[in-house]
Protein backbone atom coordinates (compact mmCIF):
# COMPACT_ATOMS: atom_id res chain seq x y z
CA UNK A 1 0.00 0.00 0.00
CA UNK A 2 1.29 3.45 -1.08
CA UNK A 3 0.66 6.62 1.27
CA UNK A 4 -0.06 9.79 -0.93
CA UNK A 5 1.94 13.12 -0.25
CA UNK A 6 1.09 14.41 3.11
CA UNK A 7 -0.48 11.68 3.98
CA UNK A 8 -0.22 9.81 7.09
CA UNK A 9 1.04 6.31 7.30
CA UNK A 10 -1.25 4.04 9.09
CA UNK A 11 0.15 0.78 11.62
CA UNK A 12 -1.14 -1.43 8.64
CA UNK A 13 0.83 0.44 5.59
CA UNK A 14 3.94 1.34 8.31
CA UNK A 15 4.63 -2.84 8.73
CA UNK A 16 6.77 -2.29 11.58
CA UNK A 17 7.92 -3.59 15.01
CA UNK A 18 6.90 -6.96 14.57
CA UNK A 19 8.24 -10.40 15.51
CA UNK A 20 10.78 -11.63 12.62
CA UNK A 21 12.50 -14.29 14.47
CA UNK A 22 13.85 -15.65 17.77
CA UNK A 23 12.31 -12.97 19.23
CA UNK A 24 9.47 -11.13 20.90
CA UNK A 25 8.18 -7.27 20.52
CA UNK A 26 6.09 -5.75 23.78
CA UNK A 27 4.70 -2.34 24.33
CA UNK A 28 6.00 -1.12 27.34
CA UNK A 29 4.54 1.20 29.55
CA UNK A 30 7.24 1.67 32.34
CA UNK A 31 10.34 2.75 30.30
CA UNK A 32 10.43 5.26 27.69
CA UNK A 33 12.97 8.07 26.17
CA UNK A 34 10.30 10.19 25.36
CA UNK A 35 6.65 9.72 26.28
CA UNK A 36 4.62 7.20 28.11
CA UNK A 37 5.70 4.25 26.11
CA UNK A 38 8.75 1.91 24.05
CA UNK A 39 9.41 -0.71 22.63
CA UNK A 40 10.61 -3.77 23.95
CA UNK A 41 12.92 -6.24 22.12
CA UNK A 42 13.30 -9.65 24.28
CA UNK A 43 15.92 -12.82 22.72
CA UNK A 44 14.23 -15.46 22.76
CA UNK A 45 16.79 -18.00 22.34
CA UNK A 46 20.17 -18.92 24.61
CA UNK A 47 22.61 -19.91 21.53
CA UNK A 48 22.32 -18.99 17.93
CA UNK A 49 19.15 -17.20 18.64
CA UNK A 50 18.42 -14.76 15.73
CA UNK A 51 16.81 -11.99 17.85
CA UNK A 52 15.23 -10.37 14.59
CA UNK A 53 12.60 -7.75 15.17
CA UNK A 54 11.08 -6.17 12.36
CA UNK A 55 11.73 -1.74 12.13
CA UNK A 56 9.78 -1.61 9.36
CA UNK A 57 8.89 -4.38 7.16
CA UNK A 58 7.22 -2.09 3.95
CA UNK A 59 9.37 -0.72 1.72
CA UNK A 60 10.67 2.70 1.25
CA UNK A 61 12.56 5.20 -1.20
CA UNK A 62 15.98 5.09 0.31
CA UNK A 63 16.61 8.48 -1.92
CA UNK A 64 13.29 10.41 -0.98
CA UNK A 65 13.79 9.56 2.98
CA UNK A 66 17.71 8.72 3.39
CA UNK A 67 17.71 8.63 7.18
CA UNK A 68 17.00 6.82 9.84
CA UNK A 69 17.44 7.18 13.68
CA UNK A 70 15.45 6.14 17.03
CA UNK A 71 16.21 5.80 20.80
CA UNK A 72 17.76 2.88 22.17
CA UNK A 73 18.70 1.36 26.01
CA UNK A 74 20.42 -1.47 26.05
CA UNK A 75 19.01 -3.54 30.02
CA UNK A 76 22.46 -5.85 29.78
CA UNK A 77 25.72 -5.70 28.01
CA UNK A 78 26.66 -7.84 25.41
CA UNK A 79 24.23 -7.78 22.56
CA UNK A 80 25.39 -8.76 19.15
CA UNK A 81 22.99 -7.51 16.62
CA UNK A 82 23.45 -5.29 12.90
CA UNK A 83 20.93 -3.60 11.50
CA UNK A 84 19.62 -5.87 8.79
CA UNK A 85 17.42 -5.09 5.35
CA UNK A 86 17.14 -5.40 1.44
CA UNK A 87 17.88 -2.65 -0.62
CA UNK A 88 16.58 -3.43 -4.07
CA UNK A 89 16.33 -6.78 -2.62
CA UNK A 90 20.30 -7.37 -2.40
CA UNK A 91 21.11 -8.20 1.52
CA UNK A 92 21.95 -5.09 3.61
CA UNK A 93 23.72 -4.79 6.72
CA UNK A 94 24.49 -1.35 9.00
CA UNK A 95 26.77 -2.29 11.96
CA UNK A 96 25.29 -1.55 14.59
CA UNK A 97 26.71 -3.23 18.53
CA UNK A 98 30.02 -4.12 16.71
CA UNK A 99 32.53 -4.77 13.56
CA UNK A 100 31.57 -7.90 11.61
CA UNK A 101 34.24 -10.52 11.72
CA UNK A 102 36.79 -10.32 8.46
CA UNK A 103 35.09 -13.02 6.28
CA UNK A 104 32.21 -13.73 7.91
CA UNK A 105 28.42 -14.39 6.41
CA UNK A 106 27.91 -10.52 6.79
CA UNK A 107 30.69 -9.01 6.14
CA UNK A 108 30.25 -8.78 2.16
CA UNK A 109 26.88 -6.95 3.04
CA UNK A 110 28.37 -4.38 5.47
CA UNK A 111 27.46 -0.46 4.11
CA UNK A 112 28.10 1.58 7.06
CA UNK A 113 28.33 2.09 10.66
CA UNK A 114 25.01 3.49 12.77
CA UNK A 115 27.91 5.51 14.59
CA UNK A 116 29.10 5.07 17.51
CA UNK A 117 28.91 1.97 18.11
CA UNK A 118 25.77 1.01 20.41
CA UNK A 119 26.77 1.56 24.15
CA UNK A 120 25.09 -1.42 26.26
CA UNK A 121 24.71 0.21 29.62
CA UNK A 122 21.41 0.52 30.55
CA UNK A 123 20.88 4.28 29.44
CA UNK A 124 18.95 5.74 26.64
CA UNK A 125 20.70 7.15 23.86
CA UNK A 126 19.96 8.37 20.27
CA UNK A 127 21.70 6.75 17.17
CA UNK A 128 21.19 7.63 12.99
CA UNK A 129 22.46 7.09 9.72
CA UNK A 130 22.28 8.25 6.28
CA UNK A 131 21.80 5.15 4.05
CA UNK A 132 21.48 6.71 0.86
CA UNK A 133 25.68 8.13 1.80
CA UNK A 134 26.49 4.86 3.02
CA UNK A 135 25.58 3.04 -0.59
CA UNK A 136 26.49 6.16 -2.80
CA UNK A 137 30.19 5.44 -0.62
CA UNK A 138 30.14 1.27 -1.20
CA UNK A 139 27.64 -0.35 -3.41
CA UNK A 140 27.03 2.27 -5.92
CA UNK A 141 30.39 4.53 -6.16
CA UNK A 142 29.73 5.52 -9.78
CA UNK A 143 26.04 6.36 -9.18
CA UNK A 144 22.75 5.67 -8.52
CA UNK A 145 20.85 2.73 -10.02
CA UNK A 146 18.05 4.49 -12.43
CA UNK A 147 15.82 2.67 -11.25
CA UNK A 148 15.92 4.03 -7.87
CA UNK A 149 16.65 2.76 -4.20
CA UNK A 150 14.22 0.80 -2.50
CA UNK A 151 14.49 -0.17 1.15
CA UNK A 152 12.48 -3.10 2.63
CA UNK A 153 12.60 -5.65 5.76
CA UNK A 154 14.66 -3.46 8.48
CA UNK A 155 15.17 -5.04 11.63
CA UNK A 156 17.63 -6.33 13.80
CA UNK A 157 19.59 -9.11 13.44
CA UNK A 158 21.97 -11.07 15.21
CA UNK A 159 25.69 -11.29 14.13
CA UNK A 160 28.61 -12.93 15.65
CA UNK A 161 31.12 -11.10 17.42
CA UNK A 162 34.46 -14.08 17.70
CA UNK A 163 33.51 -16.48 15.21
CA UNK A 164 31.21 -18.76 17.69
CA UNK A 165 28.20 -17.92 16.05
CA UNK A 166 25.28 -15.31 18.19
CA UNK A 167 25.79 -14.63 21.30
CA UNK A 168 23.11 -12.46 22.88
CA UNK A 169 22.02 -13.53 26.34
CA UNK A 170 19.43 -15.59 26.58
CA UNK A 171 16.08 -13.28 27.99
CA UNK A 172 18.23 -9.68 26.64
CA UNK A 173 15.90 -6.77 26.81
CA UNK A 174 17.06 -3.71 24.41
CA UNK A 175 14.42 -1.12 24.79
CA UNK A 176 13.43 0.98 21.46
CA UNK A 177 11.92 4.95 20.96
CA UNK A 178 11.05 7.25 17.96
CA UNK A 179 12.31 5.21 15.42
CA UNK A 180 12.29 7.40 12.28
CA UNK A 181 12.63 7.50 8.88
CA UNK A 182 13.01 10.92 7.51
CA UNK A 183 14.91 13.24 5.27
CA UNK A 184 17.39 15.81 5.97
CA UNK A 185 16.35 18.03 3.30
CA UNK A 186 13.69 20.83 3.61
CA UNK A 187 13.64 24.40 5.58
CA UNK A 188 10.95 24.56 7.60
CA UNK A 189 11.56 22.47 10.82
CA UNK A 190 8.80 22.12 12.38
CA UNK A 191 8.06 20.02 16.48
CA UNK A 192 5.45 18.90 18.39
CA UNK A 193 6.13 17.29 22.01
CA UNK A 194 3.67 15.41 24.38
CA UNK A 195 1.75 17.75 27.06
CA UNK A 196 0.20 17.27 30.03
CA UNK A 197 -2.97 18.74 31.64
CA UNK A 198 -0.59 20.37 34.53
CA UNK A 199 1.62 22.42 31.61
CA UNK A 200 1.02 26.15 31.93
CA UNK A 201 2.83 26.84 28.90
CA UNK A 202 6.21 26.46 27.78
CA UNK A 203 9.90 27.96 27.13
CA UNK A 204 11.48 27.51 23.55
CA UNK A 205 14.30 28.17 22.11
CA UNK A 206 16.19 27.16 18.76
CA UNK A 207 19.58 27.61 18.30
CA UNK A 208 23.07 25.95 16.82
CA UNK A 209 24.58 25.69 20.26
CA UNK A 210 23.60 21.62 22.17
CA UNK A 211 22.80 22.72 25.75
CA UNK A 212 20.79 26.15 25.73
CA UNK A 213 18.96 26.40 28.71
CA UNK A 214 16.17 28.40 27.67
CA UNK A 215 15.45 31.57 30.31
CA UNK A 216 12.01 31.14 32.54
CA UNK A 217 9.53 33.02 30.75
CA UNK A 218 6.89 31.70 28.44
CA UNK A 219 7.59 31.67 24.85
CA UNK A 220 4.97 29.02 23.22
CA UNK A 221 1.34 28.40 24.88
CA UNK A 222 0.81 25.32 22.72
CA UNK A 223 3.03 22.50 22.76
CA UNK A 224 4.37 22.77 18.79
CA UNK A 225 7.06 25.53 17.34
CA UNK A 226 7.61 25.84 14.05
CA UNK A 227 10.67 27.77 12.30
CA UNK A 228 10.14 28.47 8.82
CA UNK A 229 13.09 29.32 6.46
CA UNK A 230 15.74 28.20 8.64
CA UNK A 231 19.27 27.79 6.67
CA UNK A 232 21.48 24.24 6.27
CA UNK A 233 23.12 23.14 9.39
CA UNK A 234 23.09 21.63 12.76
CA UNK A 235 20.16 23.34 14.82
CA UNK A 236 19.07 22.14 18.17
CA UNK A 237 15.33 22.43 19.75
CA UNK A 238 15.50 23.19 23.48
CA UNK A 239 11.97 23.14 25.49
CA UNK A 240 11.18 23.55 29.15
CA UNK A 241 7.68 23.05 30.69
CA UNK A 242 6.35 25.83 33.21
CA UNK A 243 3.40 23.84 35.57
CA UNK A 244 0.39 25.97 36.29
CA UNK A 245 1.56 26.36 39.70
CA UNK A 246 5.26 27.85 38.12
CA UNK A 247 7.26 25.42 38.30
CA UNK A 248 9.96 24.73 35.68
CA UNK A 249 11.03 21.48 34.27
CA UNK A 250 14.37 20.34 33.35
CA UNK A 251 15.12 20.79 29.57
CA UNK A 252 14.34 18.69 26.68
CA UNK A 253 17.21 18.89 23.26
CA UNK A 254 16.40 17.92 20.38
CA UNK A 255 19.45 17.99 17.21
CA UNK A 256 18.56 18.28 14.19
CA UNK A 257 20.41 18.65 10.98
CA UNK A 258 19.58 20.90 7.43
CA UNK A 259 20.80 19.54 4.64
CA UNK A 260 21.30 22.79 1.96
CA1 LIG B 1 7.84 6.94 23.47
Amino acid sequence: METKPGEKETPATFGGLEIRREAWVLRNTDDAATGSACAEFINLNVDQGFYSIFFRKAPWDVSRWPCVSFNYRFKQAGCALNLSMLVNDAMTIVEWTNKNIEGGYFAPSVVGVSEPYALQDDAWHETSFDLRNMLLKTRFTNGLPPTGLIAAELSTWATAVNGHGYVNPKDARLYIDNFTIYSNKGKDPAFTWSATADDGGYAVVFDQKPDTVPPENVTHTEAKASFPNTAPGTWFLHVRSCSKANAWSPVAHKKITIEP
